[in-house]
């Protein structure tokens, strides 16, 4: 591990397990060896589950808003340390430095929503049809919320699941992608300085109430089948989510799926070229097309196509591919080998079906181990082969389309149905592209990208996206358990639908 990575983890409170462990780490950057993690034996993962279990039967009895200020002050160990995590998911995953400050300060927007929130966990009164009763609902903390998160946001998306959960009375317990487990470690770490300044502060609060448990697929399955796990979130692809889904179905958990993303723009014949051009940059490259959220197919109009997609070629030209913590950089390497095997095995494909590419060479950064590209564009005749499928690379195909209603068919003609977006001048078709005739995905946007959303809205998709919603709006809900209490005040027992029974 280079000297900086370690100056790095002991600043966050990394003090062990990144050392002498079997669980190798490379920073996608260099392909230098930045960890070697120890991992979490599966009887000490399910020993973790059931610690965590009895913590939450007493943290589901302190207030709400108790329980936020244990979020807010993490929320203060994220300001204190935004550079250094920052920095830290730079190295891990490969984000620019913008980004990787970025994913730290959507942690801490979602400290704050999360603390408002420790107010505002509310049920409906609703109107009852029998006299001197009162009908409402109450909501009651979970149990223990099983999250597994991705190498693309290592840490933010668990502070989405985790902030919420632990407001709405929960114990968390989070398997990290197996790529970033040194963000985790160090997330973990800032935790843990949170939860000594809020017992400092005289509160009360049970032992191991949230934990970290690292490893690969057997760590998982640990989390996905105990039986005192009652909602697992789960980030990653569509297959992860076919192998985790049934599993928790089996047992009647609760499954929160964020899975792969198919994403379209269409660029119509009224939009601000000059908005859609960066709209379209930033969401197709940024990140080197390693979100869910990432724009891979773009459906132009025929009338401008010629005058749009030559100016998006110049722009995929002048972006700089580099060491992410490089100044001037906007595209990083991608995450592996792996990654980049199926990037070229899309092209290839695209290629063989015709498709014209434009780009998409790997560049020499730093070295054989790092796998950086140009990204590509690739022009299609027929919305067809690779075009279909998610491949987390930064490869944006390219159609042409005549009317809306067409394109709006072919944006929701993938299995997936996340993020989507429409850039236009006209009212018509910026509506009709929001109605239930428009977009099929969780995410609707006119004029911006289908990526980069905010945290306030929730976050997710239909169909093979898996349907759960995370972060904001009334995501809460999917954390907490909904009680329906009828309460009789008088001194008769009218029945419901009135039916009688006298005894
Ligand atoms: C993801 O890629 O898993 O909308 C999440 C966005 C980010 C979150 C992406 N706020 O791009």
């Amino acid at each position: 591990m280079s000297a900086d990575t370690r100056i790095l983890l002991e600043s966050l409170g990394v003090t062990g397990g990144h050392t002498g462990g079997t669980l190798k780490v490379h920073s996608p950057n260099t392909g230098e060896l930045i960890g070697e993690v120890v991992e979490t034996p599966v009887d000490q993962a399910k020993a973790h589950i059931d610690t965590a279990h009895e913590a939450f039967l007493k943290w589901r009895l302190i207030p709400a808003p108790k329980r936020g200020e244990l979020v807010r002050l993490f929320g203060e160990e994220l300001r204190a340390h935004k550079d250094a995590l920052g920095k830290l998911v730079s190295i891990e995953a490969g984000k620019v430095t913008s980004e990787g400050l970025g994913e730290v300060q959507e942690m801490i927007d979602i400290c704050d929503f999360a603390v408002g929130l420790s107010r505002q966990l509310y049920g409906l009164t609703i109107a009852t049809e029998r006299a001197e009763h009162r009908m409402m609902e109450t909501w009651h903390p979970l149990g223990v919320v099983g999250i597994i998160s991705a190498f693309n946001f290592p840490v933010a998306v668990w502070a989405w699941n985790a902030c919420l959960a632990l407001v709405c009375g929960d114990a968390i317990v989070w398997k990290p992608s197996e790529k970033t487990p040194l963000t985790a470690l160090a997330t973990h770490a800032l935790f843990d300085r949170a939860v000594a300044a809020y017992k400092a502060a005289g509160h009360a609060m049970p032992e191991g109430l949230s934990a970290l448990i690292i490893g690969g697929k057997e760590v998982g399955e640990a989390l996905v089948e105990h039986e005192k796990v009652p909602l697992v979130s789960a980030t990653g692809s569509t297959a992860m989510g076919r192998a985790v889904g049934p599993k928790l179905a089996a047992r009647f958990a609760r499954a929160l799926l964020e899975l792969g993303g198919n994403n379209a723009a269409i660029i119509a014949p009224s939009a601000d070229l000059d908005l859609a051009l960066r709209g379209v940059a930033f969401a197709a490259m940024g990140t080197a097309g390693q979100r869910c959220t990432t724009l891979r197919r773009l459906f132009v109009h025929e009338s401008l196509y010629d005058t749009f997609v030559p100016r998006l070629k110049q722009a995929y030209a002048s972006v700089k591919v580099g060491h992410p913590l490089e100044e001037g950089t906007l595209i990083g390497p991608l995450i592996d080998a792996h990654a980049f095997a199926l990037f070229e095995r899309a092209l290839d494909e695209a290629r063989s079906v015709g498709g014209k590419v434009t780009g998409g060479a790997r560049v020499d950064v730093n070295g054989k181990d790092s796998y950086y590209v140009r990204p590509a564009i690739v022009e299609m005749d027929a919305h067809a082969g690779p075009v279909l499928r998610e491949t987390f690379a930064p490869i944006l195909y390219i159609m042409k389309y005549g009317n809306i209603e067409d394109a709006i068919a072919m944006q929701n003609a993938v299995g997936a149905g996340l993020s989507s977006s429409i850039f236009t001048n006209d009212i018509r078709e910026a509506e009709l592209f929001v109605s239930a005739a428009g977009s099929d995905c969780g995410i609707a946007n006119v004029n911006i990208g289908p990526s980069g959303a905010e945290i306030g809205g929730a976050f997710g998709g239909e169909k093979e996206t898996g349907g759960g919603r995370e972060s904001g709006s009334d995501s809460w809900k999917a954390y907490m358990r909904r009680a329906t209490n009828t309460i009789n005040y008088g001194r008769s027992l009218p029945l419901a639908q009135g039916v009688t029974f006298d005894v």
